[in-house]
C-alpha cells in the first residue's frame, strides 16, 4: 500500500483500492502498491480472500500512456507487469476483481490476474492497445484466450473494441454481474469463493485446444481491410496465434517480442501522439475551465438538407429537442424522410433498437415557420451556402430567439463575422462547422468570430463532447482549418494531372499513402459544384497571373458534379463504383496542351509530397497567424474529417517524422520548378526548420507558455 494504493480489512476480506485520478492507470507507485497490499493480505493469516476495486469512475484504465514516450526516448527503463501478475496469480487466497467503469489494456491484464472477476453492469473490459499502435504487453494475449476462447481474443485484442458486463459474462471473462453496491457485492463473492478452491487462468489450457487456424486467417483479413497499413493489429494476431501453440511463459515472451516492436515504431507514436491530441483540443489558452457553460436543453435547426438533417440528428440522439425548419413542405419532407432512412439503416443494422429510433423521432418537431424557435437556446443554421441567405436567416431569427440564444453556422468557409453582423449579438455568433454525414463525422469545427463570447466557446465545446464530436477551435479565416488547407492540397493534385499524372495515380498515391480516399475521388463524393460555386464567390481574389487549376470549372460546367450525376473526374455505375473516364483524360490532356503545359511521367513520391507538403505549409500558415491554437489541433482536424490515416498522427505529425527540414528542401525544390506565388515555406516552417524544431515541439513551448 501506498498513497495510490489502499488496503482495508472488511472481516476477514481484505480490500485493495486504487486511486489515481482521473482513470487510476498503472502509473509508477500503482503496480508498487497492489503488490505490497497483495503480499501483506497473503501473509495475514485473518484474512480468507482478497478484493481489488477501483477509486471513484472506474477500475484500471490501463498502462500510464505517459509514460511509454519515456520509455522509448531511453529517459526510463521499461518495467514489467510479469512479476505482479504472478504474485496475484499465485496467491494462495482467491483474488477477486470488482470492475466498474473501465477495465483497459493492463486493467483487464491485472484483472485476468486474479481468480475471479466481478462487474458492474456498466463496465466495459478491453485490449484497446491496438488503437495505440501496441499489442497488450501484460500477457492479455496469452490470459484472455484462456478465458474467452481464441476467436474472442483475437477480436478484442487486434481490434480493440471493448465488451460490455453481458458479453464478458458470457464470454468466460467476467464471473458474475453485480447489481447495486459493487464493493459489497464483491465481499460477498469473495467471502464464498474462500471456501472453495481457485483456478489460476495461466493453467485454463481447454479453450486453446482444437483451435482452427481459419481465425487467424480470417482476421488478417479483416485487419487488411478495415485497418489498412497498420502493423499493430496484426502482431496482437500473432501473438495470440502464439499463445494456441506454445507454453504460457514462451507465449508471454514472444508478445514481449511483437510488443517492444510495436512500441518502438512511428505508427505508435502516431497514434499515441493522436490520443492526447484529441484530449488537449478542448482545452482554449483563454478559456479557463471555471467559464460557465450555458445547459442546452431545447434546439432548432434552420435548413433540412443533408446536413441540417444530420445535424438535427445530432441533438436528437444527445435527447436534446429539436425544431427543424424548412421554407417548403416537399423539402421538409425529403429532409424528414433522411433522417427516418438513416435511423432505419441504423435499426437494420443492429446499432439502435426500434424504440430507441421511435424515442429519438419524437423529440425532433419538424415545421415551416419559426414557431417555438423563441424557446430554444441554440439555434443551428444550415442553408444553402452563399453570404446573401445566410445573412437574411440570421437577421430573421435575431428577431425571433430569446436572450442568451447562441446562433451557431455550419458555414464552411464564409466570415462568420459578417454573418454575425446583422445580428445585435455577436458574441452570441459562433461557427458550428460539421462535416458530411454530420450525424456520423466526429468532427465539429468551432469557429471564433472577432466579438464570440469565452461563455459561447465553452459551451460549444461541452456541447460537441454531449453530441459524441470533438470539438477544435478554429480562427475565422475563409474555410477556417480543414478547408483551407484542403485547397492547396486540390490545387496541388489537379495540377498534377496537367503536368502528366492520371487520376488514378494521384487517387492511388494518396490511398497508398493511407488516406481514406485519393483527392480527386473524395472531391467527387462532395461534389464539384460545391468548390465550382466557391471559385466562383471569391474570384476575385484570385492573383492576376498565378497559375490555378484549368480544369475542374471545365468538369462542372458540363455538369459533370461527381457521384451525384455519375461523373466527375472518374465515371461512376449505380453502386458508385469509379472507373477511369477517358473523356477526362482526354480534356486534361487538351487543356494542358493548349496552356502550354509540359507533360511528363509523374511518380508516387512526388504526388504524395506536393499534396501532403501543400497541406503542412498551409497548416504552418494557419499555426503562424493563429487560426489553429496547435499543431495537434490540426492533426485532429485531419484525422477527424479528412480521412487522414491516424497512424501516420496527422499532417503536421507526419512532417515532424519526415524532418521539417527535409520538408522545406522540398518546398524549395518545388518553388524552384513551380514559382514563388505557388511554393513559399511558412514561416514558421522555415524559422522551426532552421533551429532544428518540430511543430510537436511549438506546441510544447506554447503550452508551457499558456499554462494548460
Ligand atoms: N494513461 C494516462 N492518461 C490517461 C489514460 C492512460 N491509460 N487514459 C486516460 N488518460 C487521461 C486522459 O489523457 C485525460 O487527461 C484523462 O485521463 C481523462 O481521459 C500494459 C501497454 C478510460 C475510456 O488505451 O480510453 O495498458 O486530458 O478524457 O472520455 O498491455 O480515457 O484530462 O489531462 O479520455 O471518460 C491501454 C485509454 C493503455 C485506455 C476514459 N488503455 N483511455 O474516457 O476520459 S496501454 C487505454 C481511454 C496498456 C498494457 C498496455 C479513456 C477512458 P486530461 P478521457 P473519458
Amino acid at each position: 500500500m501506498n498513497e495510490l494504493v489502499s488496503l482495508e480489512f472488511h472481516d476477514g476480506v481484505a480490500v485493495i483500492t486504487i486511486s489515481n485520478p482521473p482513470v487510476n492507470a498503472l502509473s509508477p507507485g500503482v503496480p508498487e502498491g497492489i503488490l505490497s497490499s497483495i503480499q501483506s493480505a497473503a501473509g495475514d493469516p485473518a484474512v480468507k480472500a482478497i478484493v481489488v476495486i477501483g477509486a471513484r469512475r472506474t477500475f484500471i484504465a490501463g498502462a500510464d500512456i505517459r509514460e511509454f514516450g519515456k520509455v522509448v526516448s531511453g529517459e526510463k527503463p521499461r518495467r514489467s507487469l510479469l512479476p505482479l501478475l504472478r504474485e496475484i496469480e499465485d496467491c494462495p487466497k482467491p483474488v477477486v476483481m470488482a470492475i466498474h467503469g473501465t477495465a483497459f489494456g493492463g486493467g483487464l491484464e491485472v484483472a485476468m490476474a486474479g481468480h475471479y472477476r466481478v462487474l458492474a453492469g456498466s463496465a466495459q473490459v478491453g485490449q484497446p492497445e491496438v488503437k495505440l499502435g501496441i499489442i497488450p504487453g501484460a500477457a492479455g494475449t496469452q490470459r484472455l484466450p484462456r478465458l474467452a476462447g481464441v476467436a474472442k481474443a483475437v477480436e478484442m485484442c487486434a481490434f480493440g473494441q471493448p465488451v460490455g458486463a453481458v458479453e464478458a459474462n458470457a464470454s468466460g471473462i467476467a464471473d458474475a454481474i453485480i447489481e447495486g453496491d459493487l464493493l459489497a457485492g464483491g465481499i460477498a463473492f469473495a467471502r464464498e469463493a474462500a471456501a472453495r478452491p481457485h483456478t489460476k487462468t495461466r493453467e485454463r489450457e481447454e479453450k486453446l485446444l482444437g483451435t482452427d487456424p481459419v481465425i487467424f486467417e480470417r482476421a488478417r483479413e479483416q485487419a487488411a481491410k478495415t485497418r489498412r497499413g497498420q502493423a499493430a493489429p496484426l502482431a496482437a494476431i500473432e501473438a495470440v496465434e502464439a499463445a494456441t501453440r506454445l507454453s504460457f511463459d514462451e507465449g508471454c515472451a514472444r508478445e514481449a517480442e511483437l510488443f517492444d516492436r510495436c512500441l518502438y515504431s512511428t505508427q505508435s507514436k502516431a497514434l499515441i501522439h493522436a490520443f492526447f491530441a484529441e484530449r488537449a483540443v478542448s482545452k482554449i489558452p483563454d478559456v479557463s475551465q471555471e467559464t460557465a457553460v450555458q445547459e442546452i436543453r431545447r434546439a432548432a435547426v434552420v435548413g433540412a438538407g443533408t446536413m441540417g438533417g444530420g445535424i438535427t440528428m445530432n441533438y436528437a440522439n444527445a435527447g436534446i429537442p429539436v425544431t427543424v425548419k424548412e421554407t417548403t413542405q416537399e423539402a421538409l419532407d425529403r429532409g424528414m424522410a433522411n433522417i427516418r432512412k438513416n435511423y432505419a439503416s441504423s435499426v437494420k443494422k443492429g446499432k439502435l433498437s426500434q424504440a430507441e429510433m421511435e424515442r429519438r423521432l419524437a423529440l425532433i418537431a419538424p415545421q415551416l415557420t419559426y414557431d417555438g424557435f423563441d424557446q430554444a437556446d441554440i439555434i443551428a443554421e444550415a442553408v444553402f451556402e452563399g453570404m446573401t441567405l445566410k445573412k437574411q436567416v440570421f437577421a430573421e431569427i435575431d428577431g425571433i430567439a430569446k436572450r442568451g440564444c447562441i446562433f451557431a453556422s455550419n458555414t464552411s468557409y464564409l466570415d462568420i463575422d459578417e454573418i454575425g453582423s446583422v445580428t445585435r449579438r455577436p458574441e452570441l455568433v459562433v461557427g458550428h462547422h460539421y462535416f458530411s454525414p454530420a450525424n456520423i463525422m466526429r468532427l465539429l469545427e468551432i469557429v471564433r468570430g472577432r466579438a464570440t463570447s469565452r461563455e459561447v466557446l465553452a459551451t460549444s465545446m461541452a456541447l460537441a463532447k454531449r453530441l459524441g464530436k470533438i470539438g477544435v477551435l478554429a480562427g475565422n479565416a475563409r474555410g477556417f482549418i480543414g478547408n483551407r488547407m484542403l485547397t492547396p492540397y486540390l490545387r496541388e493534385a489537379q495540377f498534377l494531372l496537367e503536368e502528366g499524372a492520371s487520376v488514378e495515380d494521384v487517387n492511388n498515391a494518396l490511398y497508398d499513402f493511407g488516406i481514406a480516399m485519393g483527392p480527386l475521388a473524395m472531391s467527387d463524393l462532395a461534389g464539384l459544384d460545391v468548390g465550382w460555386r466557391a471559385r466562383r464567390e471569391f474570384k476575385h481574389l484570385e492573383k492576376p497571373g498565378v497559375r490555378v487549376p484549368l480544369v475542374a470549372d471545365r468538369l462542372a460546367e458540363m455538369g459533370r458534379f461527381g457521384q451525384k450525376t455519375g461523373r466527375g473526374w472518374s465515371k461512376y455505375d449505380e453502386n458508385r463504383h469509379a472507373s477511369p473516364d477517358p473523356e477526362v483524360a482526354a480534356l486534361i490532356e487538351q487543356t494542358a496542351r493548349k496552356a502550354g503545359i509540359e507533360r511528363r511521367a509523374i511518380g508516387r513520391d512526388e504526388i504524395v509530397d506536393r499534396t501532403i507538403f501543400a497541406l503542412v505549409n498551409e497548416g504552418a500558415h494557419l499555426l503562424g497567424e493563429g487560426i489553429a491554437l496547435r499543431a495537434a489541433d490540426i492533426d485532429v482536424v485531419y484525422l477527424n474529417g479528412y480521412g487522414f490515416p491516424a497512424w501516420r498522427g496527422g499532417p503536421m505529425f507526419y512532417a515532424d517524422t519526415i524532418g521539417l527540414k527535409t520538408v522545406v528542401n522540398r518546398i524549395e525544390e518545388f518553388r524552384k520548378h513551380h514559382g514563388d506565388e505557388l511554393w513559399q515555406a511558412a514561416p514558421l516552417l522555415r524559422r522551426l526548420a532552421e533551429s532544428g524544431s518540430s511543430f510537436g515541439e511549438f506546441d510544447r513551448q506554447k503550452q508551457a507558455a499558456a499554462g494548460v
